[in-house]
């Protein structure tokens, strides 16, 4: 593997959940691996699991590891031919050479900013990174995927799936900010390539992307949608049609205990109590949202490692 900036840059998705699983059962088992190796990560926008979890996993395989918000830094170009003579102090052409003589590897998060749908979809950040970078890219969460939380979640699923074909339904939920689309893309990207039976059940007008969500069936009624479902996964995200904008904050759409039935809870998190959530589900043994984070640490590590193998 060269860079892992989409969950398509992995050939072997369920031979990879499986190593994932064995390195969770010996985390120290390629501790040399990453031996005088660097990760540099990224971040343009806030983390707490995507950071902990994945210097985690580079300590665990032997690397060091240095970590830049990117908002201390000087501020980034990234047109080409600009004359910089604005806000823009660095260009990225630089920036990633220099950057790339540190680093082994370089992890970036950068979100859409959600106003200009194509300007988002253009991923930036994440394309200057690959086109100048010298080293292999990864994907913290860019404006359209979050190819290591969708790593963890298929983790999290094989782990806790008790008979074949468990049915998945994504759930939208209300919140009182405009979120991004990567981790509903990512999941339903990954849950397409799983053995399971998937389901989107969102408001009208809060459709993804047509060309991530294929022929994957989307219910409005979520009632019908969540019936019978092994794992429900709560996320929500603003509208992709009219881009970035909250349509339905109805708390209708909350996830309840009575909704949710016998399946297990599933949640990328952060979690906003009782918007997206309530409580009891949070607190109860149905939530496998902090399994989902700890997986996080083993979706970063077998991606570092296949990288580490391929510098
Ligand atoms: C972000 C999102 O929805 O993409 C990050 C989740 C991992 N969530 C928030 O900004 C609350
Ligand atoms: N799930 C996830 O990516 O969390 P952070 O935004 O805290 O990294």
């Amino acid at each position: 593997m060269k860079n892992y900036t989409s969950i398509n840059d992995i050939s072997n998705l369920s031979e990879t959940i499986k190593d994932a699983i064995l390195l969770k059962m010996n985390p120290f088992g390629y501790s040399e691996i990453g031996k005088h190796k660097t990760l540099v990560m990224l971040f343009f926008n806030s983390s707490l699991r995507t950071r902990l979890s994945t210097e985690k996993a580079a300590k665990n395989l032997g690397m060091e590891v240095m970590v830049l918000n990117v908002n201390d830094v000087w501020n980034l170009e990234f047109e080409d031919g600009t004359v910089m003579n604005m806000d823009t102090t660095e260009h990225i052409k630089e920036a990633a050479k220099v950057i790339s003589q540190y680093a082994d590897i370089i992890a970036i998060r950068a979100f859409p900013k959600l106003k200009n749908r194509e300007a988002d979809e253009s991923e930036i950040a994440m394309t200057s990174f690959k086109k100048y970078a010298t080293v292999p890219i990864i994907n913290m969460e860019s404006a359209t995927a979050h190819p290591l939380q969708a790593l963890a979640d298929a983790i999290t699923i094989s782990e806790l799936t008790e008979h074949k074909k468990p049915k998945v339904v994504l759930s939208w939920a209300p919140h009182p900010k405009a979120l991004p689309h990567a981790v509903a893309n990512s999941f339903v990207e990954m849950m397409q390539y799983l053995e399971v039976d998937v389901t989107i059940t969102h408001p009208e007008g809060y459709e993804l992307d047509p060309k991530i969500t294929k022929n994957t069936p989307i219910h409005y009624n979520q009632e019908e949608a969540l019936k019978d479902a092994d794992f429900i996964y709560v996320k929500n995200w603003s509208s992709y049609n009219n881009y970035g904008q909250i349509l339905n904050t109805d708390e209708k759409w909350t996830m309840t205990k009575a909704k949710l039935g016998k399946a297990k809870l599933m949640h990328c998190l952060p979690v906003r109590r009782n918007v997206v959530v309530e409580d009891a589900i949070l607190d109860s043994a149905q939530s496998v949202v902090i399994r989902q984070a700890n997986n996080r640490t083993f979706a970063a590590q077998v991606v570092l490692k296949k990288l580490l193998e391929n510098l």
